[in-house]
């Protein structure tokens, strides 16, 4: 039997135990009592254990033999950490305890290096320890940083808004004051089209007038101040089935019914031939006569009444003014625009915004072969180092962290399509450092990446531990 000694409120006590029980188990272990087997599957008297035969099925009569082939020992390892190993290990000539329980009877020369062990341990835990407190502290000045940029942020937006209300109004002061200073000139725009328009209609209907006397004389053949049914009948031009002549009664058709017509009555006549009518004086068709529009109106071409009104220029300087005055206020409303943009961007910061400040960032890595990229809220990339175009490898997805804290994995995909494979994504795998930077990447399978990556808005509020050379309670 082992003696172990207990620290137990600062005395040390002697407990007795099979060797390779552990403490948890010595009250199934009592002396010079039957033991019964931990599956409860045959009891035993106490010398049968650790006697190196194996009676229990689950090995758990020989804790500190190899005899059981599914025995496992235990070893204390006072100074570091205790651990079980499988039976078959004890003395097999290999230390395998630090404490070299293991190996009590086969000559092998083991050495207690339990406490160097515990001690390098301990190094490490407490350097875990001061870089999450580090990191913690760090993370709550990521913290408040966020929290006053974005109340910066709000109040950009409150000014702006305060601004574009401003502006807004300006707007429609200068909006009336236009409209009110060209009122007079639309008006006097519309009184001068209408008399031009009336103009252009008067020098019409006197051309119009010209003509039908001209034609009235024409048709006269016999100029006796009528045109007859036969005069008319003389101009095939007017036959209205187009069969070549001109038939009396078509001819009577277009006077009306009468046998002739005096110059009054052949106005009546006049608007049904006038369109169809050759003069049988040959002639240029008259160039349009030059009419002098109105002064204060600009060059209309006569007859062309397709042609726009023209523009005048009587206020174009004032206009232009106005249109500074509305382009300057167009830059500061689209500012105010770009503003509110950046803030509807809504990206999930973490609980507290820590992770604000990895936005608009870009962290590299150089490998063998590659520069990985990670830019946070954005994209993974990957560059050859000897040259070569980049290559997507995600574009931001989402938190994808356990359910307990998703905020411990980002994901990244929809990268360049993989040949013969999916489209490139990438996982990043946050961990608590007191620096921001990409600590690894890998391919873990094809056009699948993990970027290891180090940020204090990962690292969580130290537990209270004292870290001091901890006494197991088995030393
Ligand atoms: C490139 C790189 C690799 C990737 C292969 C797949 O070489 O993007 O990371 O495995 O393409 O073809």
């Amino acid at each position: 039997l082992l003696i172990i000694l207990l620290i137990f409120l600062g005395t040390p006590v002697e407990i007795q135990r099979p060797r390779g029980v552990p403490l948890t188990s010595i009250q199934f272990y009592v002396e010079n009592k039957p033991f019964t087997c931990l599956d409860g599957s045959r009891t035993i008297s106490f010398d049968r254990v650790n006697d190196d035969y194996c009676d229990c099925k689950d090995g758990s009569d020989e804790p500190g033999t190899a005899a059981c082939p599914n025995g496992s020992f235990h070893c204390t390892n006072a100074g570091y950490r205790p651990m079980f190993i499988p039976s078959s290990r004890i003395n097999d000539g290999i230390c395998d305890c630090c404490d070299t329980t293991d190996e009590y009877n086969s000559g092998a020369k083991c050495e207690n290096t339990c406490k160097e062990l515990g001690r390098k341990e301990r190094e490490v835990l407490q350097k875990m320890a001061e870089i999450t407190k580090e990191g913690f502290l760090l993370k709550q000045h990521l913290i408040e940083e966020a929290k006053k940029g974005q109340q910066e942020k709000q109040s950009k937006v409150t000014d702006m808004q305060g601004n574009k209300k401003q502006l807004d109004e300006k707007v429609e002061v200068l909006r009336t004051v236009k409209e009110t200073a060209e009122q007079p000139e639309k008006e006097a725009k519309e009184r001068h089209l209408k008399a031009w328009e009336e103009q252009k209609a008067a020098i019409r209907l006197e051309k119009d007038k010209a003509k039908m006397a001209e034609a009235f004389l024409e048709l006269d053949d016999n100029a006796d101040g009528f045109v007859s049914v036969s005069e008319l009948q003389s101009h095939a031009e007017l036959d209205a089935d187009a069969d070549g002549t001109l038939t009396e009664t078509e001819a009577q058709g277009l006077m009306g019914g009468a046998e002739q017509v005096d110059t009054s009555t052949f106005e009546s006549v006049w608007p049904n031939i006038k369109d169809k009518y050759h003069s049988e004086v040959s002639r240029e068709e008259e160039p349009a006569p030059v009419e002098t529009p109105p002064d204060e109106v600009k060059e209309p071409v006569v007859d062309n009444d397709s042609e726009p009104y023209p523009e005048d220029d009587i206020s174009e300087e004032e206009d232009e003014e106005d249109e500074d005055d509305y382009h300057e206020d167009d830059d500061k409303v689209s500012v105010y625009h770009t503003e509110n943009l950046n803030h509807s961007l809504s990206f999930d910061f973490g609980p507290d915004a820590e992770f604000t400040y990895l936005y608009s960032q870009c962290y590299e890595l150089t490998t063998g072969e590659y520069i990985y990229r990670l830019c946070p809220f954005n994209r993974v990339s990957q560059k050859p180092k000897y040259g070569g175009s980049e290559t997507n490898l995600g574009t931001w997805g989402s938190w994808s962290g356990p359910e307990n804290n998703k905020y411990l994995l980002m994901k990244y995909d929809h990268g360049t399509g993989c040949w013969q494979g999916p489209n490139r994504s990438t996982t990043v795998k946050l961990t608590c450092g007191k620096e921001t930077v990409v600590t690894s990447t890998s391919e873990p399978s094809r056009c699948e990446y993990l970027i290891e990556f180090t940020t204090p808005a990962v690292c969580q509020e130290p537990a209270n531990t004292d870290l001091s050379p901890h006494d197991h309670e088995e030393l």
